[in-house]
């Protein structure tokens, strides 16, 4: 591992670009499913709206953060300020009112760590979920769609990676691996690294909002910006190597925190994240740009780490040797 540490990039790595980005492509929603998505949203916004006229639904998560396949299920967020009634009690007569506008295969999920109504609404075709009140996840979605703005490579990168994780079964919270989420941060961090995307959290904001007694506050006039990483000339098959190779040889996973608040890598002992507390191991550390406190690595135990990170070292060796890279990374697990 220590000689792997410097290992120069072989040097052919770019003739690989263009078959990664024919990759990407496919997985690109077409615009006719982003407007049925916006239809959806539309029609189900007036159905909530008739019972409860100040509640508002958002888009989020990758239907909304630019980070989406095509074909992925949407998440939706109702925010509503109704004091008298539970997140439980609200999720039930949620439900209610989609029975009541023809919605199908409605599932209302009241005892999941995230409460939601699960629903397929035949005019579109699509299935949704949708949460009550998790306004950060509204916020960081905006976060992650301002960073994809920047510099297209970053949107590139992100959805081989994602569709890498898939591939190979390490997208999977639930058996102690990431989140899509978790792996567009780590993304964003390493083009922090080369130079190609700012630290939008580091510069004077222009956005403020306040979610539970957190401060979000960051710079998201990102238009301004379009040409930040212009200086970087790294295609997107150098990119992933660069991740991989990181992922696989560089990051120290005893002390390190990889950081998109402040663009850098800061210590884990600076977070107290040094030791087990609860089921949050602290194996591999990706710090939540808003919620500070919660490592998005947390759902890594002992033994999903060594998953991770063997995952981390084939696709780097692929990278580095295979003939094929762009067949072979993906090829299922
Ligand atoms: P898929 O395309 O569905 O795999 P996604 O972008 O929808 O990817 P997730 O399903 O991982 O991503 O999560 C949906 C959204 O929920 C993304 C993010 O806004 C929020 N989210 C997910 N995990 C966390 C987390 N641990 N902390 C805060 N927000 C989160
Ligand atoms: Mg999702």
């Amino acid at each position: 591992r220590v000689q792997r540490r410097n290992r120069p990039c072989r040097f052919d790595i770019d003739q690989f670009t263009p078959s990664f980005m024919s990759i990407f492509e496919s997985l690109v929603p077409s615009d006719e499913e982003i407007s049925k998505q916006k239809q959806l949203l539309t029609a189900l916004s007036k159905l909530i709206n008739k019972e409860w006229p100040n509640a508002k639904l958002f888009l989020y998560g990758s239907c909304a953060n630019s980070f989406g396949f095509s074909n992925s299920d949407i998440d939706l967020c109702l925010s509503i300020d109704y004091k008298e009634m539970s997140k439980v009690d609200i999720i039930l007569k949620l439900a209610d009112i989609l029975h009541a506008g023809n919605l199908q295969n409605i599932q209302a999920l009241t005892r999941a760590r995230v409460p939601i109504v699960k629903l397929m609404d035949p005019n579109t075709g699509l299935s949704c979920d949708i949460c009550v009140n998790n306004l950060l996840a509204v916020v960081n979605t905006k976060l992650l769609r301002d960073y994809s703005q920047i510099d297209k490579r970053l949107r590139q990168l992100a959805f081989i990676v994602k569709h890498w994780a898939k591939s190979r079964c390490v997208n999977e919270t639930y058996r102690g691996t990431l989140s899509s989420y978790a792996y567009v941060i780590m993304c964003i961090h390493l083009l922090q690294l080369r130079g190609i995307l700012p630290c939008l959290q580091e510069m004077d904001p222009t956005y403020y909002v306040t979610v539970d007694n957190n401060t979000c506050a960051y710079f998201d006039q990102v238009d301004r910006l379009n040409s930040y990483g212009a200086r970087n000339k790294e295609t997107v098959s150098k990119l992933l190597w660069t991740f991989f190779h990181y992922w696989a040889y560089q990051h120290d996973y005893t002390k390190d925190v990889i950081s998109i608040r402040t663009g850098r890598i800061i210590s884990k002992h600076m977070k107290d994240w040094t030791r087990r507390v609860g089921n949050d191991r602290h194996l591999i550390c990706i710090e939540d740009p808003f919620e500070t406190s919660h490592d998005l690595g947390r759902v890594v135990d002992k033994r999903s780490i060594w998953t991770l990170r063997e995952e981390f070292e084939r696709a780097a060796n692929i990278l580095q040797y295979d003939p094929n890279p762009s067949v072979t990374l993906f090829e299922p697990y």
